[in-house]
């Protein structure tokens, strides 16, 4: 039953798993909140004509340039804010519900 209870949970998150873009420009991310499931995608989109990153505690984009992407996916039900380490006052938020 439990089992049974944890499937039917488990199968329309994975039926919907969604992918949310994040734009990198002008020196910040839009938006700034995404709200997604545990199992979705985020894909940064750096548009901007510098280098950035996306970083927070065990989590890595390394250094994006000019033009470059960065697809991860949502390991967990735990929201956090991240930054650009580069240049700290570009902050953003994942909301995972
Ligand atoms: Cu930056």
């Amino acid at each position: 039953m439990k089992t049974l209870l944890a499937a039917l949970l488990w199968l329309p998150v994975a039926a919907g798993a969604a992918e949310h873009h994040v734009i990198i420009d002008g020196m910040k991310f839009t938006p700034q909140v995404v709200q997604v499931r545990k199992g979705d995608t985020i894909v940064w989109e750096n548009r901007d004509m510098f280098v950035h990153n996306v970083t927070a505690a065990g989590i890595r984009s390394g250094d994006l340039q000019p033009g470059k992407t960065w697809r991860w996916v949502v390991p967990a039900t735990m929201s956090f804010d991240y930054l650009c380490t580069l240049h700290p006052v570009m902050k953003g938020r994942v909301e995972v519900k």
